[in-house]
């Protein structure tokens, strides 16, 4: 037992924008448990799913623990070696330009500073881009397009402060569920408070909606235009404001004009009813306590920083930027894209929301002493990975993140990093798609162990606290960045002792020569004592002389940071998807989040109870395309376009529009076969911004002939994949799940037994030659291993089978047991992650009279905690009874 004493810890999430407030509880070297920080104000003790189980992603099982170098462990002083002459070797050959880094909105902002310093201002290249240009760089674009500077006007309390709340291209019930919560919240005291979503997918977001316009992909900006047109000729313009404190509203007018002055046609291209357009319309125009909050289904996409212009047009129009519950609002994915924002990580920005011009490269130079200082903009991800792929950069340091999933055209990134003379990976796993091209492994630490701050969409810094020893010889990502900068000769400028030696450097540089020029500016926190940056308290910036204790809100003067001080209106002409349709692909291909997993999965994948919501990767079809294509709810389908093929389990969808699927992003080769989304999506990027058009691949879609399916459920993961058409792989608490799917029969199951897991099957039963099998073997009486094979899906009962393995010797029925039929499974859902409640389990409670969200509360407790299910709770109550919920518009 653990008789260490009990501590706690505050500190920040190390998921979602929101950027919540944790409580962490360790015992001697473990987390406990987290709760909500209810000093914290962007989440007043709330969390979700994914913040309350954090205790169960951590623990050092997969953990990258030692540098390597070319697959070989080394000492630390080897691995620093190496990277430092591996980058010098190729810079002193091929100069600077040749060699970059690839960084990340989930690193610190110190250790981004650090990375970015090294690279821009003492290695000589600004070849430095970061995740986030695949997240929020039409955001930040368009931020200074409108404002002059990369800032979002408001504050999360806008959000409860306002009268409308406009969601487009965001499901935040799901990715940024703590500020849903919040407006949910707010609505139910103020049930006047109208939600409107616009996104052409139904998701849980919109289980809030007063009106769900499911517009056609890629028309926001014809939908913001026509909106322009609408206040203009109805006399809702702030003409006081627009005259003041704007700039060419005519232009904008005249360019919106042209191309949306009839709601008719209007209507008709985004294929949504005139009535209900007219409805968001007039809300809108009515409302001036309306905020605006906009994600990845605005900015992923060919014209994404112009979507982003087009809806702050109708905010300035209108006078309502960075007012009391009035505001346009961007919602930021990372917990530290701010952050990296703030320090320049992204390759047009020099470093504290500074560019290239010579006044700006000359001021940094001189702030850092810097000897060698990239005075262009370098290569955006997609550019520096084509660069790669030409042999133009040789080198590359990629630190927490993992573009062999994330990036678009999956295989092209592979070949490049296949062809790239030197990669070099920070990394906190030893295991995911991007580490099988490493030449040099740098263990990092992560979440719990490392510490400094993060910045979330409201602007507001945060401290990340570390709280737990450091994994085998795992170090921090600005210690190991340091160390390779003093063995490349630039010790002196990167001898930091701490974490806050780099922030108030930070903070300093924010401060340098500012006099009011540049909105980012946190010098008054450049004196920070040690103890002072310990105990720091979340704080908004701009922090300094005018605004010592941080600002809630931007722009209040009407005040920009443009050249003429005033914001700009940007003309717009809408433009739709560059991945176009054609009969050989004609499916609009969607991509996104699910409510429980992170991205490439490296901690959420981990975690057995937050691999039950959605445990394959799946495809999201409308039950009319499914019919015409020949696929069944829970069949598996191939998703294909020239560059690869997604394969995965059908759901059908009524809230999917006929026409487009959606697929999760998350999966990869960790966890399947050929589940990665991002093998389907172009190349293709907005010309602004450098983002990619993630959200609208075109694609074919076919159901997938297999001769069987099987499920495989074994006390250690397989050391060797599964050979078979179809893989998906899942972790349950005790075992390992692998489900798989084959076109070729196989004769003999019990040989295959033998073959793949060593041994043949101690129990086995099958009706006919090919009828289902199914097959039991054990280790000195404990289970070691249940094997289904059917012609469909097998319907094993996995959570009891589980439990069997954690028993030390079976009784007879338990193992007869192994081979009972499960009523539920493959079809039935897990629906409340923390108290483990599934669809059928509310569905019959429902039946039972249990029909409304609280009655269920009571009886079942789903729902009950961190409350992330709710949207999803009343969706089965609107299914099963359906008066349950008010009809939208
Ligand atoms: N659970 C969970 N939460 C997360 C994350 C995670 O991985 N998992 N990641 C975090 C990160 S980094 C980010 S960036 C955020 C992203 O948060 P969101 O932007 O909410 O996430 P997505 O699911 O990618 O996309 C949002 C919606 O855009 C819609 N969309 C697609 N095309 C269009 C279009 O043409 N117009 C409009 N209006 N909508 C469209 C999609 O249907 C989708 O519902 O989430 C953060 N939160
Ligand atoms: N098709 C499609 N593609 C998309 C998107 C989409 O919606 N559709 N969304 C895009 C968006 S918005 C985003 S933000 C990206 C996200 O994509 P990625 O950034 O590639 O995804 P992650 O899984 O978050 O990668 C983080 C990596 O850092 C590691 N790590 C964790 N902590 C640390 C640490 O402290 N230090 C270091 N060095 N490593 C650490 C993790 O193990 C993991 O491998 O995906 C983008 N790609
Ligand atoms: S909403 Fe959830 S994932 Fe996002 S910061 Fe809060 S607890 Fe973390
Ligand atoms: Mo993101």
């Amino acid at each position: 037992m653990n008789k260490q004493a009990k501590r706690k810890v505050s500190t920040t999430c190390p998921y979602c924008g929101v950027g919540c407030g944790v409580q962490a509880s360790i015992q001697g070297n473990d987390l406990i448990a987290t709760t909500g920080d209810q000093r914290h104000s962007a989440n007043l003790g709330r969390l979700c799913i994914k913040g309350s189980k954090l205790p169960e992603t951590g623990g050092h099982a997969g953990r990258l623990l030692y540098p390597q170098v070319a697959g070989q462990r080394v000492s630390w002083d080897q691995a620093v070696k190496s990277a430092a002459e591996g980058l010098q070797g190729i810079i002193d050959r091929h100069g600077p330009e040749s060699v970059a880094f690839y960084l990340s909105g989930q690193l610190l902002t110190e250790d981004y500073y650090v990375a970015n310093k090294l690279m821009k201002g003492f290695i000589g290249s600004s070849h430095v881009d970061t995740n986030s240009r695949l997240c929020m760089a039409s955001t930040v674009a368009g931020h200074k397009r409108a404002f002059g500077a990369d800032a979002v006007p408001g504050c999360y309390e806008d959000l409860e402060l306002a009268d409308l709340l406009v969601l487009v291209g965001s499901n935040a019930a799901w990715n940024h569920p703590v500020l849903y919560q919040r407006i949910q919240a707010a609505k139910q005291e103020r049930p006047e408070l109208k939600v409107v979503v616009i996104d052409p997918r139904r998701t849980a977001t919109c289980d809030l909606a007063d009106l769900h316009l499911a517009l056609k992909p890629g028309t926001d900006s014809l939908l913001f235009n026509a909106l322009l047109v609408h206040l203009a000729e109805n006399q809702y313009l702030d003409h006081e404001f627009i005259c003041n404190s704007t700039d060419h509203f005519t232009d904008s007018l005249l360019t919106a004009l042209a191309e949306a002055a009839d709601l008719k046609t209007v209507a008709s291209q985004l294929d949504v009813p005139e009535h209900q357009l007219m409805t968001f319309f007039n809300w809108f125009a009515e409302t001036p306590k309306t905020v605006t909050l906009f994600s990845q289904g605005v900015n992923q996409s060919s014209s994404g920083t112009d979507k982003v212009n087009a809806l702050i047009n109708c905010h300035l129009a209108t006078g309502r930027v960075g007012k009391p519950g009035s505001t346009p609002f961007s919602l930021t994915g990372q917990p530290n894209a701010m952050g990296g924002r703030e320090v320049g990580g992204l390759a047009n920005q020099l470093a504290a929301h500074m560019g290239f011009s010579s006044e700006e490269v000359t001021l940094v130079e001189e702030f850092w002493q810097a000897p060698r200082m990239a005075r262009q903009e370098g290569y955006k991800a997609l550019d520096l990975f084509k660069a790669i792929h030409r042999g133009d950069i040789k080198a590359i340091w990629i630190q927490g993140t993992n573009p062999l999933v994330s990036l678009p055209d999956s295989q092209f990134v592979r070949e490049a990093l296949e062809k790239c003379e030197l990669v070099i990976v920070s990394e906190a796993m030893a295991e995911t798609d991007t580490m099988e091209f490493a030449d040099i492994a740098l263990p990092a630490t992560t979440w719990s162990e490392k510490n400094g701050t993060v910045t979330n969409s409201e602007r507001r810094i945060s401290r990340q606290r570390g709280f737990l020893p450091a994994p085998g010889e795992a170090r921090h990502d600005w210690q190991i960045l340091c160390q390779v900068a003093k063995a490349l000769g630039h010790g002196e400028a990167f001898n930091y002792q701490s974490p806050a030696a780099i922030f108030r450097e930070h903070a300093a540089l924010s401060g340098f020569k500012n006099q009011g020029q540049r909105c980012f500016d946190i010098s008054g926190l450049q004196h920070l004592t040690d103890q002072a940056y310990e105990s720091l308290q979340p704080v908004q910036w701009p922090v300094n002389s005018s605004n010592p204790l941080g600002t809630e809100r931007l722009f209040t003067q009407g005040k920009f940071f443009t050249a003429s001080q005033r914001a700009q209106f940007l003309s717009i002409q809408s433009r739709p998807p560059e991945q176009k349709l054609d009969p050989a692909y004609p499916f609009r291909l969607n991509t996104g989040r699910i409510r429980d997993q992170w991205h490439s999965m490296t901690r959420t994948g981990r975690s057995a109870a937050l691999m039950q919501h959605r445990s394959e990767p799946f495809i999201e079809v409308h039950p009319e395309d499914a019919a015409q294509v020949g696929l069944q709810d829970q069949g598996l389908a191939r998703v294909s376009h020239p560059q690869g093929e997604y394969l995965g389990r059908v759901r059908f969808s009524e809230g999917q529009r006929p026409g487009e699927i959606f697929l999760p992003m998350h999966w990869n080769r960790q966890f399947t076969g050929k589940g990665l989304c991002n093998q389907l999506i172009e190349q293709i990027c907005d010309p602004v911004s450098g983002q990619p058009e993630s959200k609208q691949g075109r694609v074919q879609l076919e159901a997938l002939k297999t001769s069987w399916q099987a499920q495989l459920l074994v006390a250690q993961p397989l050391k060797k994949p599964l050979p078979a058409t179809y893989l998906a792989e899942q972790p349950l608490t005790n075992s390992h799940s692998y489900v798989f799917a084959g076109s070729q029969a196989v004769e003999d199951w019990s040989g295959w037994c033998e073959e793949t897991l060593g041994q043949r099957p101690q129990m086995h039963l099958q009706t006919s030659q090919e009828g289902p099998f199914r097959a039991a073997g054990f280790d000195q009486g404990q289970l070691a291993w249940v094997l289904a094979v059917s012609r469909e899906r097998p319907q094993l009962a996995i959570k009891e089978i589980d439990q069997q393995f954690a028993s030390s010797s079976l009784s007879p029925e338990a193992r007869q047991a192994l081979f009972t039929p499960s009523e539920h499974q493959a079809e039935d859902q897990l629906i409340c992650s923390c108290f483990q409640v599934s669809a059928n389990q509310i569905k019959q409670a429902i039946s039972e009279g249990q029909d409304t969200p609280e009655l269920l509360g009571q009886s079942l407790s789903c729902g009950t905690n961190c409350g992330s299910c709710l949207p999803e709770i009343k969706s089965l109550i609107e299914q099963e009874v359906p008066h349950g919920i008010t009809e939208l518009v």
